[in-house]
């Protein structure tokens, strides 16, 4: 999804390419509603007198539609475990969480859980009640009540896209609902999102016919939405953005430039391969290997992460104020 020099991934974003790319952009399904719960979540974390810290995790991979009646699209690989992962951590340290997610990948709460967990992990028995079937009765009964517990006392507001286009909407209005949160919000932007797209006015409204030849299509960059949330949307909070790629070498240089291109306060670095095992959190003081604990079955990257950030996030939040 990137230029294979990776120098493309740094040219200026303008204003005018921001504008025209949310100008351009179909209108989101459902904005008033998304901005209404969105505002209503994060006055509720507000209120008490001890308000929550609030994040907005990101996760999984956005969609780039090639026809404006969708039959066709480029995808990623994101699974979004990463960020269902995360989501429970921070949840876990008494962070409320707004959960932007791809539609249809993991969930917090459901990560060890089967592919279909509807029928591999349910039973009907002789009196047609339905229960845990062996060996998931603990896994199940611990993902409903915790992910219930979390939506019903209003830390865990899940919301879905799956274009870029839907994504990046999404984005904006989130964040302008927690400007008001200064220090105290938090973005991990652990989403894979495209780096091209095709712009809404110059894609085919119908199925492309392969009767037509070969396809020649261009794909623009899409534009750089880290400095405008820096920038604009949220200049007081504490700000993540991941980076991702498949040669070593690059790596953290890439993550590094990010880091001081877009002002973020961390950059977490990490390998395809190795995402599960280790990342590298990049940082203005340097660098910090964090890795998953090998001497426990079933141990995350995400646990040592989420804490490290937490002790970030907290640091930041007593220098601020
Ligand atoms: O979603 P997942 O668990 O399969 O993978 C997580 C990840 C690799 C997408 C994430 O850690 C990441 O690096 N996101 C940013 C990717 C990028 O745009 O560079």
């Amino acid at each position: 999804m990137e230029a294979s020099n990776g120098l493309r991934d740094f040219e200026e974003t303008s204003n005018d390419d921001i504008k025209s790319f949310f100008d351009s952009s179909p209108p989101l399904k459902n904005a008033a509603e998304i901005k209404r719960k969105t505002e209503e979540f994060v006055q509720m974390n507000s209120d008490s007198e001890h308000p929550r810290r609030i994040v907005l995790v990101t996760s999984g991979g956005t969609t780039v539609p090639l026809e404006q009646r969708c039959v066709r699209y480029i995808d990623n690989f994101s699974s979004g475990h990463r960020g269902s992962t995360s989501a429970e951590y921070f949840l876990k340290a008494g962070y409320a969480v707004v959960f932007l997610y791809r539609e249809g990948t993991y969930q917090p709460f459901c990560t060890s859980l089967p592919n279909n967990p509807l029928l591999e992990c349910l039973q009907v028995t002789d009196k047609s009640n339905i229960t845990a079937r062996p060996p998931y009765e603990k896994t199940v009964k611990e993902a409903i009540s915790n992910s219930h517990a979390a939506t019903s006392c209003g830390t865990l507001l899940k919301l879905p896209f799956t274009t870029i286009f839907e994504y990046l909407q999404n984005l904006q209005l989130i964040a302008s609902s927690m400007s008001s949160l200064g220090s105290r919000a938090l973005f991990y932007l652990a989403a894979a999102v495209s780096d091209f797209y095709v712009p809404w006015e110059s894609m085919a409204v119908h199925k492309i016919q392969s009767s037509s030849g070969p396809l020649d299509m261009r794909l623009v960059q899409v534009p750089k939405m880290l400095l405008v949330l820096r920038r604009d949307w949220a200049p007081k909070a504490f700000c993540i953005s991941f980076k991702l790629e498949t040669d070593k070498e690059i790596l953290l240089k890439k993550a590094r430039t990010a880091l001081e291109k877009y002002n973020m306060d961390m950059v977490v670095a990490n390998e395809l391969l190795t995402r599960k095992e280790e990342v590298i959190v990049v940082t203005k003081g340097g660098n910090v290997v964090v890795q998953r604990d090998r001497t426990r079955v079933g141990a995350d990257v995400e646990e040592p992460l989420i804490e490290l950030i937490v002790e970030q996030h907290s640091a930041a939040i007593s220098s601020a104020s």
